[in-house]
């Protein structure tokens, strides 16, 4: 597959990807998400790769959610079946990948870039990072299992405060909830990262697929399901037409 939106090396036994659409930061199109699957299958199946680090390009941002432009005419079915698409090539792809995938956030990770981030399995975040669900300030709710794990990770009360304010918070406030594992600077992003690789390398490459299988069966995956049937509501209506609206023309939404 030709990879027109990704940078990516490996170096020793780590396979760094990066996601580069900087002008848009690092927003999650269809095509993204097929050449992220396309690199994870390869790596997966490569023994001499023992950890992914995944980040953004530039200084920015992470992910800044999905990409508004292509989903703002999506209809409920449109929705409902895109999400299920996106959880199987990517989102329950990386939850449940057989090696360590770490997210290095370097800047904004909102909506569905955050949504990747908590698919990994440990992130570090940058201390200019801010990370939000802004779904429902586009008439959405977060459908790449954000209302999931994001509860998982920090528990109802503070999920419902995320989610239904749509708030961002910052990288220090992050780490105090659990949602990230460490803050450092943005020069240090990647060092952190690769130190924790590292510690991962020294181990057993099968008790680590092991455990990530062990520790997500503590998960029942229902609600996945329950958040896709939710989230594809959404689609079509009005509050969803006037949320990407306002998004397009830099404005507030005004929802009646
Ligand atoms: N999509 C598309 N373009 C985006 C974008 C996004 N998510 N985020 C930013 N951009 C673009 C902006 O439109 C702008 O483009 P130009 O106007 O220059 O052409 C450029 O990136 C720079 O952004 P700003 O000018 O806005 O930069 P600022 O520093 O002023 O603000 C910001 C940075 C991150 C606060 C702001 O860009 C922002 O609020 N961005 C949107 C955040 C957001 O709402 N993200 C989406 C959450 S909803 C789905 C499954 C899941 C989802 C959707 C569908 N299906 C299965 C169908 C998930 C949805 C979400 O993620």
């Amino acid at each position: 597959m030709h990879i027109e939106n990704l940078n990516y090396k490996q170096e020793g036994q780590i396979f760094y990807i990066t996601i580069d659409r900087v002008k848009q930061l690092n927003a999650l199109n269809k095509r993204t998400i097929l050449e992220l699957n396309h690199l994870l299958c390869l790596c997966e199946d490569d023994a001499s790769i023992r950890v992914i680090i995944l980040t953004g390009a530039g200084e920015k941002a992470f992910v800044a959610g999905a990409d508004i432009k292509e989903f703002a005419h999506f209809s409920k079915k449109e929705g409902e079946e895109l999400a299920q698409f996106g959880h199987e090539l990517l989102f329950d792809k990386i939850a449940n990948y057989s090696k360590p995938v770490i997210a290095a956030i370097n800047g904004y990770a909102l909506g569905g870039g955050l949504e990747l981030a908590m698919a990994a399995h440990v992130r570090v975040a940058s201390d200019n990072a801010k990370l939000g669900q802004p779904e429902v300030s586009l008439g959405l709710i977060p459908g790449y299992g954000g209302t999931q794990r994001l509860t998982q990770l920090i528990g109802k009360g503070k999920a419902f405060e995320m989610i239904l304010t749509g708030d961002m918070i910052a990288a220090e406030e992050a780490l105090k909830l659990g949602l990230v594992n460490d803050v450092v600077s943005q020069e240090d992003l990647l060092l952190k990262s690769i130190e924790i690789a590292h510690k991962m390398i020294k181990n057993s490459p099968k008790a680590i697929k092991r455990g990530i299988q062990a520790i997500n069966s503590v998960f029942d995956d229902s609600g996945l399901k329950e958040e896709i049937r939710l989230f594809g509501q959404g689609f079509g209506t009005e509050e969803f037409k006037e949320g990407t609206t306002a998004f397009f023309e830099k404005r507030k939404p005004n929802f009646k």
